[in-house]
């Protein structure tokens, strides 16, 4: 149950994101209705990252040891914030939608609410992401009784309190997976709103699709099987 917003700990996973990092923070700073904090998990980037977070008013933890999901777990432990909002720091989620996210989280009372890119009206998402997508997503809600449309959604707020109630152990992509199983288990609302999908930018991708499907699919299964 989420049902006030008192301050939002924004956590962002970095590496190698010296093109887009700071339009992520400013839209953030220029968007965000509430209280909030911004906290940057550095992957121990090498290209100029460090300089531009640094100047700006975040908090930045550096962790050199790879891992989206390690990243992001580390950010969520230090956050003071009631509600965490997790978004890449690739300039790839929309952050107008920031309020409208937090705003869905709670007037729905919900312990998660995740931005769909499924009902993106562009379509811009790589075939391959999306068809991959559509199959993980189809599964896990085949086998966790869910309607969600987007599993591998990034761009998600959450009540900090949820997190603090589950144990993680995914260190790369699939901890977003791995959220949803064990939200799932302990019977937690996840609502959705529809986002946009924005191409990268500058940079490249760190998701190792084959690596990561075989992760996300285990990730799935071991909650299923208990
Ligand atoms: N700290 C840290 N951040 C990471 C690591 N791997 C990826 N990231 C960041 O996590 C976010 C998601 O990674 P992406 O490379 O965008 O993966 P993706 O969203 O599947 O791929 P795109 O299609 O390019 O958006 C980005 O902001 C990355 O910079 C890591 O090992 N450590
Ligand atoms: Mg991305």
């Amino acid at each position: 149950m989420t049902s006030k917003v008192e301050m939002v700990t924004v956590v962002i996973p970095t590496l190698n994101e010296s093109g887009n990092i700071a339009a992520v923070i400013r839209t953030v700073e220029k968007e965000l209705r509430y209280p909030y904090e911004i906290i940057i998990v550095d992957g121990g980037s090498t290209d100029g990252t460090l300089d531009i977070v640094k100047d700006r008013n975040c908090k930045l933890i550096i962790e050199t040891r790879r891992g989206y999901g390690l990243a992001l777990r580390l950010g969520m432990k230090q956050a003071k914030g009631n509600i965490i909002v997790m978004v890449d720091g690739d300039g790839t989620y929309e952050l107008k939608h920031i309020n409208i996210l937090l705003d869905r989280l709670t007037s729905k009372d919900a312990e998660l609410c995740l931005a769909t890119r499924m009902y993106d009206p562009n379509k811009a998402m790589g075939m391959m992401n999306f068809v991959g997508n559509k199959v993980i997503t189809f599964c896990f809600n085949m086998l966790y009784k869910q309607n969600l449309s987007d599993s591998q959604s990034g761009y998600r707020a959450i009540s900090k309190k949820a997190i603090n109630e589950v144990e993680f152990k995914e260190d790369d992509m699939a901890y977003a997976t791995e959220m949803l199983v064990k939200f799932s288990q302990k019977k937690f609302k996840m609502v959705e709103i529809p986002t946009i999908y924005k191409e990268r930018k500058y940079g490249k991708p760190k998701l190792r699709r084959f690596k990561s499907g075989i992760e996300i699919f285990t990730t799935m299964l071991k909650g299923f099987t208990g």
